[in-house]
């Protein structure tokens, strides 16, 4: 039996649809990520190559190294209030990029309500299914693998910045090729993206790895606050706000720190938890091989990947600890060995 891809039917609708639109606006997640950002300025360029008129809207400005992605100087953070034409809001399709649910566009979401056709790009397992239409497949390694599945067979325009951007968010996605989510698909997508003169080495260190000196007195700061629980089976790391002053670090410096307790040997979930205001904490879950974290996430009102999801919650650092750790220790033996 011939096996067919479930994508095709998605593709080719929004192929359709993306060719006939005129304006667009393009945004992804709030915090976006490499691959949020990346898929986000790719597909822009891509249209905007393609004679569309394009916007890519972020909520805040980004902070190195994510600013050093090419293109980022084209962003726009959302107009203020009373400054808005409803004439600029007027856009044909509206698309949400690596974000599994409408909330998470957070403050952007303003420019929703001008109307258009809204279509979801996303591989977020717990993704709600938001858009009029949506491309949503959690077996794909990370958004910037479905925006280069549409493009390719969209036949849009492709070049080496928006192969770079694309790059960037697929190696970031996959931990630079490693983790589950790593296909032989994801990888000969890359080596084509490649072709267009992408060096990984270059990506990972000006991109992914480029941050400043305050970002290691914050790691040290939070490598002192390792917990482990359930005999080693959860590494834990709190970051406070009192961190962030003392290192003069931001919360964007703490990318990558759930890793130090995630690869301690016996470790099978690591969680970091970063303080955003005094009653508000942002829980970042990783799994090494057999929970669900997307899971656990949404048991909190989150969600997420199998493999690495999140949830804010609100309260007492304590009783969201003891709240979390209840629940982790239950999936823990809940899953099979
Ligand atoms: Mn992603």
């Amino acid at each position: 039996m011939d096996v067919v891809d479930p994508l095709l039917d998605p593709l080719k609708r929004i192929i359709g649809l993306l060719k006939g639109g005129r304006r667009f606006l393009l945004m992804t997640h709030e915090d976006p990520d490499a691959d949020g950002l990346g898929s986000m300025i790719a597909f822009g360029k891509s249209l905007t190559d393609l004679g569309k008129e394009v916007v890519l809207l972020i909520q805040k400005p980004i902070n190195p190294p994510l600013a050093l992605l090419k293109g980022t100087e084209r962003m726009r953070t959302p107009w203020k209030p009373g400054k808005v034409s409803e004439s600029e809001k007027d856009f044909d399709i509206v698309v949400a990029l690596d974000c599994a649910e409408k909330e998470r566009l957070g403050v952007c979401v303003s420019a929703w309500s001008g109307g258009g056709v809204t279509i979801n790009i996303d591989h977020h397992e717990t993704n709600t299914f938001f858009g009029q239409y949506n491309l949503v497949d959690a077996n794909s390694s990370s958004t910037g693998e479905l925006v280069y599945r549409l493009i390719r067979a969209g036949d849009f325009p492709m070049d080496p910045e928006i192969a770079e951007n694309l790059f960037t968010a697929i190696q970031s996605d996959t931990g630079s090729f490693r983790y589950t989510n790593t296909t032989s698909t994801t990888m000969r997508i890359s080596a084509d993206l490649m072709e267009y003169g992408v060096n990984p080495w270059d990506v990972s260190q000006r991109i992914l790895n480029g941050y400043g000196p305050v970002r290691l007195k914050l790691l040290s700061m939070a490598l002192d606050r390792v917990e482990f629980h359930n005999k080693g089976r959860i590494g834990m790391m709190v970051v406070s706000r009192g961190m962030f002053t003392e290192s003069g670090a931001r919360d964007s410096d703490t990318e990558g720190f759930v890793d130090y307790p995630r690869y301690v040997e016996g470790v099978e979930l690591a969680v970091m938890i970063t303080e955003k205001s005094e009653n508000t904490h942002k829980f970042s879950i990783r799994s090494n091989a057999r929970v669900n974290v997307a899971d656990l996430a949404s048991r909190f009102g989150g969600g997420g990947h199998a493999r690495a999801a999140g949830f804010t919650g609100n309260g007492s650092l304590g009783t969201l600890k003891k709240d979390f750790l209840f629940e982790a220790g239950r999936l823990l033996n809940e899953t099979p060995r």
